[in-house]
């Protein structure tokens, strides 16, 4: 879980997306460079990747939740003090393009996210006839959908690893250090929060 013991400022990052849209596939590249097999995530995986943003270090949490319908219920449990949004869409999969819309609208109706910048990430670019930056931005409508918070779609391969850092640079800008909080044993609340059976 890479958390344990810092003491830094906490900035945490919410992955979400439908199943299968790639985001522990991008977590892992991300945190330690390699291409992991996967099975789907039932509860949450975290991992802590440390970065300087205004001359001071900070612990970036990265929070990939489950995907699947199940899991999505549960969504809405790891939205508090979030600092911002990362939404993976799979990007070859254009017969869940619409699920994929409804959810993002859900989670960006929370009020608890307000005005926290959302990053979409176009995932499988790698594969041909993926959906474009483009209709992905135009699909989501997300002019509309976002006009009181900062969003950029990246197109990215969580399987070959490009578009995932420059993604993870942009939104390490975006972040607002009053977004960023004490290290408060989140990890502590909700590991408790699933082991409770709720
Ligand atoms: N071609 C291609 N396949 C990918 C890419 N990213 C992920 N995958 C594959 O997509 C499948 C699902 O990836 P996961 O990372 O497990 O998806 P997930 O979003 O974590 O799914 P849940 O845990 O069920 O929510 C795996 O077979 C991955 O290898 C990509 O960029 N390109
Ligand atoms: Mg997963």
């Amino acid at each position: 879980m890479g958390q344990k013991g810092t003491k830094l400022p906490e900035a945490r990052i919410l992955l979400l997306g439908l199943d299968n849209a790639g985001k522990s596939t991008l977590l892992y590249k991300l945190k330690h460079k390699i291409c992991v097999q996967t099975s789907p995530t039932v509860g949450f995986n975290v991992e802590m990747i440390e970065v300087r943003k205004n001359r001071k270090n900070i612990a970036v949490t990265m929070w990939d939740v489950g995907g699947q319908g199940p899991m999505r219920e549960h969504w809405m449990t790891f939205y508090q003090d979030t600092a911002a949004i990362v939404f993976v869409v799979d990007s070859s999969d254009r017969t869940r393009f619409h699920e994929s819309k409804r959810e993002l609208e859900l989670t960006l109706g929370s009020d608890e996210l307000h005005c926290r910048p959302l990053v979409v990430l176009a995932n499988k670019q790698d594969v041909e006839g993926a959906m474009t930056v483009s209709e992905i931005k135009n699909g989501l409508s997300l002019s509309r959908l976002c006009p009181d918070r900062d969003w950029f779609v990246q197109p990215c391969s969580a399987s070959t690893g490009s578009g995932l850092e420059e993604a993870f640079r942009r939104l390490v800008h975006m972040i607002k250090l009053t977004h960023v909080t004490g290290v408060k044993g989140h990890i502590k609340e909700t590991v408790q929060y699933f082991r409770s059976g709720n």
